[in-house]
């Protein structure tokens, strides 16, 4: 869990640099605010079980992705793509797997990029690689997922099927919000004289 923290903060303070480097150049945050978590034990064994996984270690750790998870909100789809790229351009952080559900949503609807990184962390015994989960989405696909996400953790919502379906529906609604958001900042941005 410790190795899992201190990669997590290695992650939070880039984030961090990437901020205030975009306030300094542009005056504006690009992240609107960021969330991490270590996956607590009962939630990565109820996880390993769902997935078939071997309640070991070695396994655990091989096979589970996201027991570090930092999650970046945005505002703007396009600041989805400048997050990525900032983040690609790390030499000591290597992107090891890319899951995009922006641009290949989920069948319920569900927007967000993920990405599995790993950053080195120091041990008294030398250096190791750790994996951190970077989900990177926009305020509204975030306002989406955190209701999807309590209709599935929660036991005997009436109307379940309804409300997953209703769900399912908004989804488009979200999208298209970001869509057209996200073309109205530019028209701001590109025809906007200089102050
Ligand atoms: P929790 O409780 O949020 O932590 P894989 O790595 O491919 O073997 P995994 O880990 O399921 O499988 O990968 P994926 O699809 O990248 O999902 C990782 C996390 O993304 C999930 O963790 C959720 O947090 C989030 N997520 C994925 N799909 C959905 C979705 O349909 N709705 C919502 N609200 N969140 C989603 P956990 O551990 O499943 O859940």
């Amino acid at each position: 869990m410790l190795m899992y923290e201190s990669a997590t903060r290695t992650v939070q303070n880039k984030v961090r640099y990437l901020n205030d480097e975009n306030k300094i150049l542009y005056g504006d945050s690009l992240i609107d605010s960021f969330q991490s978590r270590i996956k607590q034990p009962r939630s990565i064994l109820e996880k390993a079980e769902r997935k078939g996984i071997p309640r070991t270690f070695e396994s655990l750790t091989t096979n589970l992705h996201d027991i570090a998870g930092v999650r970046l909100i945005v505002r703007f789809l396009d600041d989805i793509w400048k997050v990525k790229a900032f983040l690609d351009k790390q030499d000591d952080m290597e992107i090891v797997r890319v899951k995009d559900y922006v641009r290949h949503p989920k069948a319920n609807g569900y927007r967000s990029l993920h990405l599995i990184v790993t950053v080195p962390i120091y041990l008294s015994a030398g250096k190791e690689q750790v994996e951190v989960e970077i989900q990177i989405r926009t305020i509204a696909m975030n306002f989406w997922a955190s209701l999807e996400h309590e209709l599935n953790y929660k036991k005997n919502v009436p109307h379940q099927g309804q409300l997953r379906r209703s769900l399912t529906a908004k989804a488009g609604l979200v999208s298209q919000l970001d869509t057209e958001m996200n073309a109205i900042k530019e028209t701001i941005r590109n025809e906007t004289e200089p102050d």
